[in-house]
């Protein structure tokens, strides 16, 4: 689909009940519904923003090396009655299609910058010199193991950089900064997807991460850009451990006009569960499970997350969808520690990494991918979330990213 998130089939199959509250006017794109246009042949990406949201339709995603003025496809929607297309109609392209940045992903892409500026000042350090030497080398170990990248990461890019500097006869330190950012986007690039709803209706999405992560104030904001997708959400409470949590997504939900199965002290499986019978009852196109973050011990949290997504199963054969780990970009290595432990228990299918516009040095992106080469298949980064507001979630591009970490 657009770039922001990807369906597969058309829009609005399966919808008996009356489409809930979409923002009327969603300024819709064309769908990519059928078989034939891929997604990246889409129609033009509405200019302004839906009524109700201040949001653009299409974040857009810069395409790694060549960026063309090429407007993306936005959303999708089609007519909402529409006939759904066959299951294997619609291609799915795999990369985002170029797309130049639009204000508002310049202005996302700065607060990246701004949020990663520390980080970049330490190894644009590195580069002022007039040689390239040992010593260059070390000041740049340094500084890419005090941006979070862990040890087995520098030492990943030290040696591809080194190997790229002698193809490249470089001689400036200009030069290596640059083949640097190349290391680094050909390291991120597996971790570039996008989310993909409409394989299924419901597509089940379940969200876990530690407290304060960010889930549920990611999942507001997924909320609506769906919404604005002509999406038909369900949002599960299941984070029945802080009466807060509930209350929280319920404001989301609300904001969003969007329906939300919650339950006071209710049990969180139970929640969910409901929710994705729901979900199917009501022709819902995505239904979003909210999750707690804190439980008396870590082993509590894995069990009951566990027996969440087990019950999900059960209520539906082929779900959960995804299982998205949200992890605040502040954590540090810890980031990578919690990507481990959750993808155990839970078997991952994407990452949201949040509050890159703080402190975060950004380079625990870097060891994530590292990670992931280890695994069957990496862990993608659906999005990166730079503040609260709505447009500060956006999908993630590697070549972006690095040059937004050098910046
Ligand atoms: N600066 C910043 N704050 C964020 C971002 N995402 C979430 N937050 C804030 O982090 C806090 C915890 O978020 P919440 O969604 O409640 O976390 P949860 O416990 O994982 O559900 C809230 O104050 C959010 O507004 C982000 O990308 N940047
Ligand atoms: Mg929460």
């Amino acid at each position: 689909m657009f770039s922001f998130i990807k369906k597969k089939l058309g829009w609005g199959q399966s919808a008996p009940e009356a489409p809930v509250e979409q923002p009327a006017a969603a300024p819709a794109t064309p769908a990519a519904p059928e078989a034939a246009p891929r997604p990246p042949a889409p129609a033009p990406a509405p200019v302004a923003a839906p009524p109700t949201s201040p949001i653009v339709q299409a974040p857009v995603v810069t395409a790694p090396a060549a960026p063309a003025a090429v407007p993306k496809p936005a959303a999708v929607p089609a007519p909402v009655a529409q006939a759904p297309a066959a299951p294997t109609a619609v291609s799915v392209a795999q990369a985002p299609a170029p797309r130049a940045p639009e204000p508002e992903r310049r202005s996302w892409l700065d607060k990246l910058r701004q949020g990663l500026k520390k980080t970049g000042s330490g190894i644009a350090q590195v580069f002022t010199g007039t040689r390239i030497d040992d010593a260059l080398y070390e000041e740049l170990e340094s500084a890419l193991l005090m941006a979070d990248a862990g040890v087995a990461a520098t030492e990943h890019l030290l040696d591809d950089l080194k190997r790229r500097v002698k193809e490249a006869k470089a001689t400036e330190p200009t030069q290596v900064k640059a083949l640097l950012i190349d290391a680094i986007t050909e390291l991120l690039a597996p971790l570039e997807k996008s989310l993909e709803v409409g394989h299924t209706t419901p597509t089940v999405i379940m969200v876990a991460g530690v407290n304060g992560a960010g889930k549920t104030t990611t999942i507001g904001k997924l909320t609506r850009h769906l919404a604005d997708a002509r999406q038909r959400v369900l949002l599960a409470a299941a984070d029945t451990f802080r009466a807060a949590a509930r209350e929280q997504l319920g404001v989301w939900a609300d904001r969003n006009q969007v329906d939300i199965v919650s339950q006071e002290g209710g049990d969180p499986a139970a929640v969910t569960f409901d929710a994705v019978q729901a979900g199917k009852a009501r022709g819902c196109d995505v239904v979003i499970a909210d999750t707690a973050g804190r439980l008396a011990t870590q082993l509590h949290l894995m069990e009951e997350l566990r027996k969440i997504k087990r019950v999900i199963g059960k209520a539906m054969e082929s779900a959960p969808h995804e299982v998205l780990l949200v992890v605040d970009g502040n954590t540090g290595q810890n980031a990578l520690a919690q990507v481990k432990a959750f993808d155990e228990a839970l078997g991952l299918t994407g990452l949201i990494v949040t509050k890159l516009d703080g402190t975060a040095k950004g380079g625990v992106l870097a060891a994530i991918a590292l990670w992931s080469r280890q695994r069957q298949a990496p862990v993608p980064v659906y999005f990166i979330g730079v503040g609260e507001k709505l447009e500060d979630l956006q999908t993630f591009s590697a070549r972006e990213f690095s040059h937004a970490l050098l910046s």
